[in-house]
This record gives C-alpha cells, sequence and structure tokens, in this order.
C-alpha cells in the first residue's frame, strides 16, 4: 500500500471520520461474525494514521517511518518464513544477562523470558499489565528489524479466526510456513488439567478446568521443533495423574527442555470468539474493567473466565506457554500479545483522548499493597531497554518511542 497516499487522502475526508462504539449499532451476528469487529479494527487504524506526523515533518513517527503489524495469515509464505527465520536469529545472539544475573538466559531470546519471569507477579493482574506487555513486544520487534534484519513488524494472531477450530490454524499447521505444529498427543492416560486463575489461588468456583486437550507433550513438527524452553518452569500447573513438575531453586536458572503445545478447542471456543472480543471492546468503557475482563481477573468476575489474555494462552500453551512466568518460552507468545495490543490499541482509539489513562496499584492482585501507579511511573525493562514513562506508551504513533499500526 502507498501510505503517503492513503494518508493525504485521510487528511481530506478526516472531518467525516467518526468512530462508532455503541454496541447496539451493530447486530448480533456481526458481532458473532466478526464483521464488527473488522470494522472497528478499520475505523482504529484509520484514525491513528491521522495522529501521525506529516510526511516532511520532524516528527520521528511519519508514514514513512510507520511499522505495520499484521494478521498471521495475511503475509506471504516468505514473509512468515523470515519471521521464523529472524526468531532463531535471536537464539545466536547473546544475552544481555551476565551468567550471574540470569544463568537460564544464555542468549538475547532468552533475556525477554528472563525478564518476564523475574517480574511476573508486578506486571500481571496490576495497573502495568498492557502498557508493561506493549513495551516488551515492542522492544522484542525492535530487536527482530535490528539485530535481525526483519522487515515488518510482528504478526498478530486474530484469535477470532481460530475460535471454531484451532487445531486448523494455519499458525499451527506444523508447514514451514507456520510456527510449529501441535505437541504430541499424550492424553491417552491423562484426564486433563487445573489451571489457577491468577495469584493467590482463586476458589474453586473460579478456577478452570481446561479438560482435554489435543497435545501436551513436544512439538513434533515444522518451525520450532528442535526448539530449547532454557528456563523454568516456575509456575506450571500440573497434569492430572502426570508427574508434578519440580519447580526450580532459582527462577532464572537454566533447564533446557522440548517446546510444548496444547491445542485446546474447548478453551478457544469458549474465550476467543469474535463476539468476546467485540463484546470487550465495546461494552467496558474504563480502564479498569477493561484491564480486568481481558485477563479473568477473579477480584472482578463471579465465575470461572480466562478472558481473552488467559484463553489465548490455554488455548495453545503447555509446559512453558501454561506457565504465567515463564510463558514467553514459547514464541507464539508474542503473537497473542501483539493481539492483546491490538484490541487495547483498538478499544483506546475509539476514545482516543479519554482513554490515556492506569488503573490499579502494582502488585498482583493488590497481594502486597502498594502506591496506586500513575501514567508518570516508568515500565523497566533493564536491561533489554531503557526505562520509559507510562504516559509515553499510550500512543503506538507518538514516536516516543513507538510506531507501529495494526492493519
Ligand atoms: C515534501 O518533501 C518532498 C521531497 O522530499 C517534496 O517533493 C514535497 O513537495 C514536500 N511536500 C510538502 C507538503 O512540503
Ligand atoms: C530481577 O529483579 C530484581 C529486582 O526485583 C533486579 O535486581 C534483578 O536485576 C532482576 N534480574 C533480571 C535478570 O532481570
Ligand atoms: C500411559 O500409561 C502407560 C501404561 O500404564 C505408561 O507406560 C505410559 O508411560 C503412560 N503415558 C503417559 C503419558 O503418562
Ligand atoms: C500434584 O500436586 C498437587 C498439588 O500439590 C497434588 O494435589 C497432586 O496429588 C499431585 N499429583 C501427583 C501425581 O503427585
Ligand atoms: C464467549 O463467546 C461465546 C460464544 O461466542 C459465549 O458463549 C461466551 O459466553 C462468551 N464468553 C464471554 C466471557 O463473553
Ligand atoms: C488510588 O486509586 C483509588 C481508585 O481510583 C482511589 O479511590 C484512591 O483514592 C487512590 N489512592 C490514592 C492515595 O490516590
Ligand atoms: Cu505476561
Amino acid at each position: 500500500m502507498n501510505f503517503l497516499k492513503l494518508y493525504w487522502f485521510l487528511f481530506l475526508i478526516a472531518p467525516t471520520i467518526s468512530v462508532p462504539f455503541q454496541r447496539r449499532w451493530y447486530s448480533p451476528e456481526a458481532i458473532s461474525d466478526g464483521s464488527a469487529l473488522q470494522q472497528l479494527g478499520i475505523q482504529a487504524f484509520t484514525s491513528t494514521l491521522l495522529r501521525l506526523g506529516t510526511p516532511n515533518s520532524t516528527s520521528k513517527c511519519n508514514p514513512s517511518t510507520v511499522t505495520v503489524r499484521q494478521e498471521w495469515r495475511t503475509l506471504s509464505a516468505a514473509q512468515r518464513k523470515s519471521y521464523v527465520a529472524a526468531v532463531n536469529c535471536l537464539k545466536s545472539k547473546p544475552s544481555v544477562f551476565t551468567s550471574d544475573e540470569a544463568p537460564g538466559a544464555i542468549n538475547l531470546y532468552d533475556s525477554f523470558v528472563a525478564i518476564h519471569i523475574n517480574l511476573t507477579q508486578f506486571i500481571h493482574e496490576t495497573a502495568y499489565f498492557l502498557t508493561w506487555h506493549r513495551y516488551f513486544t515492542w522492544t522484542y520487534e525492535q530487536m527482530l528489524q535490528n539485530e535481525c534484519g526483519y522487515e515488518g513488524g510482528i504478526p498478530y494472531w486474530e484469535w477470532g479466526l481460530d475460535a471454531e477450530d484451532i487445531t486448523a490454524s494455519p499458525i499451527f499447521d506444523g508447514s514451514d510456513s507456520s510456527m510449529g505444529s501441535n505437541g504430541v498427543n499424550i492424553y491417552s492416560n491423562t484426564s486433563g488439567v487445573i489451571v489457577w486463575n491468577g495469584a493467590p489461588q482463586s476458589p474453586p468456583s473460579k478456577q478452570v478446568y481446561l479438560g482435554i486437550g489435543t497435545g501436551g507433550g513436544c512439538v513434533f513438527e515444522g518451525p520450532f521443533k528442535d526448539w530449547a524452553v532454557n528456563m523454568g518452569p516456575v509456575g506450571e500447573p500440573n497434569y492430572i495423574n502426570y508427574p508434578n513438575v519440580t519447580e526450580l531453586t532459582n527462577i532464572l536458572g537454566l533447564n533446557p527442555r522440548c517446546l510444548k503445545r496444547d491445542l485446546r478447542p474447548w478453551v478457544a471456543k469458549t474465550f476467543l470468539t469474535f463476539t468476546n472480543i467485540t463484546s470487550l471492546i465495546l461494552d467496558y468503557n474504563t480502564i479498569e474493567l477493561f484491564q480486568a475482563v481481558m485477563q479473568g481477573d477473579p477480584r472482578y468476575i463471579t465465575t470461572a473466565q480466562l478472558g481473552v489474555h488467559g484463553g489465548g494462552h490455554y488455548a495453545f500453551g503447555a509446559g512453558a506457554g501454561l506457565d504465567v512466568f515463564t510463558s514467553p518460552g514459547d514464541p507464539v507468545f508474542f503473537l497473542h500479545h501483539a493481539q492483546v495490543d491490538r484490541v487495547y490499541a483498538l478499544w483506546q482509539a475509539l476514545d482516543f483522548a479519554n482513554r490515556q489513562d492506569v488503573f490499579g496499584r502494582g502488585y498482583i492482585q493488590d497481594v502486597i499493597i502498594t502506591p496506586n501507579v500513575t501514567v508518570d511511573d516508568y515500565i523497566d525493562l533493564s536491561k533489554l531497554n531503557d526505562k520509559l514513562q507510562i504516559k509515553d506508551t499510550m500512543d503506538t504513533v507518538g514516536g516516543t518511542p513507538f510506531c507501529y499500526v495494526y492493519q
């Protein structure tokens, strides 16, 4: 697409653009078949482009510098392969940590896993959740581009396209232009997995029983078949009738093992439909409720819910992928979190001027009471990246430093 052309076109029609955000403007069919979400996505895309600097301005983020993030299946096979190659390349680059700081982080990719493990209780079900993961995925994208020559944005995973049958997803079909296969099926003598819903342990009424999956073992085909998960486990749930995992004494220690996956049709059907995504965007008007429903935060929900965030992780994760600490150990983490960020950016775009805030404190579910977080507080990604003030994360095209849009 010719961005300069599009930009000037938008400039002309700008006064006529208004972003609809009333649920009653969409039929239930449009909400469930994805067309409402698609329309919201187009509106968000155009209104975001309107915030770009002019082509000749000094703004660091303008039509010639903006990165476009696309859905996985809109990339050509060659683009998908180049993405996979860049991810593998991160495994060949040196860690940002010394072996004293994080003995298990033996390369640049693992440095991302180490930071996530180390900060888990400060970045989930806290005020930092959305903005921390926004900065984290953006830093990953920067490394893919600057260290490994990848051209393009992180592909995102539109959950709704796979909600009906995740086992048919091209992301997981094991072809050489996929993200690798499902795991080997281990379910012959297991009866399922209980997943606790956040910390601390939720009451049984809010625990989600994931039931029988379709994999559970090591990825056996395609990219990442030989991928090593080098860190964790830290918080893996236990498979019933399956040996309990031995957790590490040093949570940043080295413990190489295969990458496991488990495609779970029930989880995808129950938590990842277009209706689930679109309702989240249209029905929750405060950052407090939006982030709570997205994460199935047990402080806010009355029944067992994973939200789209947990639903996405548990629809494919096994081993590290089911472990809230070690989840970036599976590279699909970043496709999932690009979609989490897209849904957040889309929600912000519906009322951009008023959706610049954070809500909550700094420790998971307020198990430890800390002061309220404000947009003047900083996001810590050391040693992967500089500290960043939360208010500078609010605009994906603000140039401070972000410069990307979701198409
Ligand atoms: C922008 O810069 C280009 C050359 O870099 C020039 O051709 C064009 O006229 C400029 N446009 C405006 C609006 O200044
Ligand atoms: C882990 O977090 C602590 C502070 O909580 C910090 O001192 C340490 O450097 C961090 N380690 C890594 C590997 O990020
Ligand atoms: C299933 O049961 C058989 C026989 O009891 C055992 O040999 C095998 O290791 C078990 N498989 C798993 C995945 O637990
Ligand atoms: C695994 O751990 C859980 C909780 O600690 C315990 O209830 C269960 O019996 C254990 N399962 C096995 C097979 O040891
Ligand atoms: C998710 O969507 C399905 C159908 O599309 C619906 O049955 C379920 O109640 C929804 N769940 C939530 C939490 O919105
Ligand atoms: C923290 O935020 C809550 C919720 O908005 C508010 O009620 C409370 O007054 C705030 N506390 C402080 C010290 O600002
Ligand atoms: Cu996370």
